[in-house]
This record gives C-alpha cells, sequence and structure tokens, in this order.
C-alpha cells in the first residue's frame, strides 16, 4: 500500500521530500492518509484521499464542485479575515492541471492542504464545543450564499430524497438477502410507523415553500475543524456533498451528532438523548451566523429537519446492514444495526422533547432578530 501511495503522491505539486505516510481511519466514505515532507528542516504536511467512487460516481464533477467552493471561501476570508483564510481547505494541484489524480485502476486521488493545530471531535463534551460548530456550519452557509453560477453538482442524486431512501429500504427488506431482518424487528416496525416524516420537507421544498441553498449536507460534528488551544472554528471539511439543498437540512445533522453526548453507534442506548442545553447552544451558534438570511419558514421547521435528517439517518444505516454492509465502512458485526438503534433512540428523544427544542428555537432566534 505504501508504495502504490508513493507514486501516487508523485501526480501532486507537494514541496519537498516525502517522509512519512499515515493512515487515518476516520469517516465512513473516503481513504483518508496524512502525509509529511521535509523541505531544508521545515515540514509541511498534506491530506491525501481516494474517493470512494462507489459512493461518488463523477469524482471530476465533485472536484470541480470542491475547487469552487474552496476558492471562494479563500477569497472572501482574505478580504474580512487575512489569518484564517490562511487556514482554510486549499485544493493541491496535481501534474496534468487537474485538481486530481486518476490511478492505474481507476481509483480518483486528491490532496489537500493539512490543517495544521487544528483538531476534530467524534462527540460533544461541552456547550461551547455544540455553539462552536453550530457557527461554523453557519458560517459555511453564509460563505457560500454569494457563490457565482453555474449551479454546482448534484455529487450524489436524490441524496436527501427521504421517501426515495424509504422505498429502496422496502425493496431490500422484501428481498432480506442475508436473512437479517429478524434480528431489525422494533425497528423495521418503528420505521413503518414513522414513514410520514419522510415527505414533508421535500414536498415544501418542491412547492418553493422553502429555498434551495447551497449547503454542506455532511454537517457532523467531526467535520468541523477546530484550533488546538482555542478551539474556536478555523474551517469545514469535507466537502464531497456540497450541493444545493435546504439550509436546515444540516441544521438537522448538527443536532443529530452535535446535541447529545453520544457516539453515532453508541451501545448503551441509556446514554442517547437530545441534550437541551447542548440543543440551545447549538442554536445559538447557528442563529448568530445563519439568523439574518433565514426565513421564517426555514426557522418553523428546523426541529423538524432534525427529526427528518435523523429519521433518513436510521433509514441509510438500517438499510445498509440489510443490504450486507456495502455503503458505510463497519468495524464490528451488527455495527449498522447498532447504528441505526442509537439513530431510533435519539429521534425518540427528539420527538419527546420537541416543544421544549421550539421553543428555544423563537427564543433564541428572537433574541438574534
Ligand atoms: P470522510 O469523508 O471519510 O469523513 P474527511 O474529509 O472528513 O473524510 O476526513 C476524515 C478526517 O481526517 C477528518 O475528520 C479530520 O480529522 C481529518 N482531516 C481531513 N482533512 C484534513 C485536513 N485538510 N487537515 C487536517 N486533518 C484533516
Ligand atoms: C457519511 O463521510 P462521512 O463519514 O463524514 C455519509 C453521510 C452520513 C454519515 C453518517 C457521502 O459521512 O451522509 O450522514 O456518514 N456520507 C455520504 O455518519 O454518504
Ligand atoms: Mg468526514
Amino acid at each position: 500500500m505504501k508504495r502504490e501511495i508513493k507514486s501516487i503522491v508523485k501526480h501532486f505539486c507537494i514541496r519537498g521530500r516525502l517522509t512519512e505516510i499515515r493512515p487515518l481511519p476516520r469517516g465512513h466514505i473516503n481513504d483518508t492518509h496524512v502525509l509529511t515532507t521535509k523541505k531544508n528542516k521545515h515540514t509541511v504536511r498534506y491530506i491525501l484521499q481516494r474517493i470512494n467512487h462507489t459512493v461518488f460516481k463523477d469524482p471530476r464533477s465533485l472536484m470541480e464542485n470542491v475547487t469552487r467552493v474552496t476558492r471562494h471561501i479563500r477569497s472572501r476570508m482574505q478580504k474580512i479575515d487575512p489569518d484564517r483564510a490562511s487556514r482554510q481547505l486549499t485544493v493541491i494541484d496535481s501534474d496534468d492541471d487537474t485538481c486530481f489524480h486518476k490511478d492505474a485502476e481507476g481509483n480518483f486521488w486528491r490532496a489537500y492542504n493539512f490543517i495544521e493545530d487544528a483538531v476534530t471531535y467524534d462527540t460533544v463534551d461541552s456547550v461551547e464545543l455544540a455553539y462552536e460548530a453550530a457557527r461554523m456550519f453557519g458560517w459555511f452557509q453564509k460563505m457560500l450564499i454569494d457563490l457565482p453560477g453555474p449551479a454546482l453538482h448534484e455529487t450524489i442524486c436524490d441524496f436527501h430524497n427521504t421517501p426515495k431512501r424509504f422505498e429502496t429500504f422496502q425493496q431490500i427488506l422484501k428481498d432480506d438477502v442475508f436473512k437479517r431482518a429478524k434480528n431489525a424487528k422494533s425497528e423495521i416496525d418503528f420505521l413503518f410507523a414513522n414513514a410520514g416524516i419522510c415527505d414533508v420537507l421535500p414536498s415544501l421544498a418542491a412547492k418553493g415553500e422553502i429555498p434551495v441553498r447551497i449547503t454542506h449536507n455532511d454537517a457532523k460534528i467531526n467535520n468541523v475543524m477546530l484550533d488546538e488551544s482555542t478551539n474556536e472554528g478555523v474551517c469545514v471539511i469535507d466537502l464531497d456533498t456540497v450541493m444545493p439543498g435546504l439550509s436546515i437540512y444540516d441544521f438537522g445533522d448538527m443536532v443529530r451528532t452535535s446535541a447529545t453526548f453520544a457516539d453515532e453507534d453508541e451501545r448503551d442506548l441509556s446514554k442517547v438523548a437530545i441534550s437541551l442545553p447542548m440543543f440551545e447552544a447549538l442554536v445559538r451558534g447557528y442563529a448568530e451566523q445563519a439568523g439574518d438570511f433565514l426565513l421564517p419558514a426555514e426557522k418553523e421547521r428546523l426541529v423538524f429537519a432534525a427529526k427528518l435528517i435523523t429519521f433518513e439517518q436510521l433509514i441509510r444505516f438500517l438499510t445498509d446492514y440489510l443490504a450486507g454492509d456495502v455503503y458505510y465502512k463497519v468495524h464490528r458485526e451488527g455495527h449498522n444495526l447498532d447504528r441505526s438503534r442509537t439513530q431510533m433512540r435519539l429521534l425518540q428523544s427528539i420527538i419527546k422533547q420537541q416543544d421544549a427544542m421550539n421553543e428555544v428555537i423563537e427564543r433564541v432566534f428572537q433574541q438574534v432578530d
């Protein structure tokens, strides 16, 4: 593997001599490596990623999106906060002047600058962290409001088409090739009982009642980089799914991953719940950045979006469990089933607390308006 990666690295315009290649086994989709290079005693690090082209069927269009988005953010930041501009994600050129390299086996690779002195967290352990993560995703949406046209490519079709995801689930369940449905009876019953959730936001968007904006679409806590010493937001990463979408879906993903202390695959379900103080911090962070562009129709559906995104994630994990773990990387038997159980418990917690959560939204947005 190392030799193979060395030959890939040669195709990127990186400075210095390659001294180390270290895998960074995080995330469910791509393969990530940290590269270290040395030049005249200076150490420079880079990120090298193999794009999962089973998931992202058109890596060229994806990289076109990522290049446009990263350039736009950097140039905006150069005007308003030059120190932070240099800590934004930058795509490293490849030797054929594209921003990726296609190897002999048909794999697509890309390289980024390594964001130094910054960290990502898989779970949130304080209100400060919840606030900062949400502030960063709000900032990200704000930065892209004036991205010049044309529209970004849809890197995964029907990504948030929850009704379609539910149909796929039903088909996979009908076939039950791996005979796993018997292990997930209560989760399957729950899905059917709550299927009405799926359609609400897609139909409001289709009627034009909620605007389509440029959104991140994977607004998980571990896709925000925070300064190692101050925990202040530095940049947003993992831009593969940045495309036209509903801003409130990003908010939903923030709630799913940053308003709870639990891991996404926590097996002790007694730990899985929405924490109202964390939720409030998150709303404050998001409202600080997004308060001035969100329409009332969006603000009113923020809590619903959290429900829908958690439900969608439950459908996705359960579908993958029944399909034999073909989409998400798994690290133990029943991993996708564990992940679906966590989503189900989280959704039950949102449903239980939705009135209180809506009160928080109303109160916080009134304060920032
Ligand atoms: P995935 O799509 O697999 O989640 P990510 O792009 O989110 O891949 O990268 C996985 C992890 O690698 C991130 O959570 C972060 O910790 C680290 N990482 C990614 N890009 C950078 C970067 N440019 N600088 C430093 N660390 C990074
Ligand atoms: C995947 O790449 P990663 O691990 O950040 C997935 C998201 C899911 C998430 C669940 C392209 O994100 O949509 O919400 O797992 N990415 C893709 O943790 O499907
Ligand atoms: Mg990620």
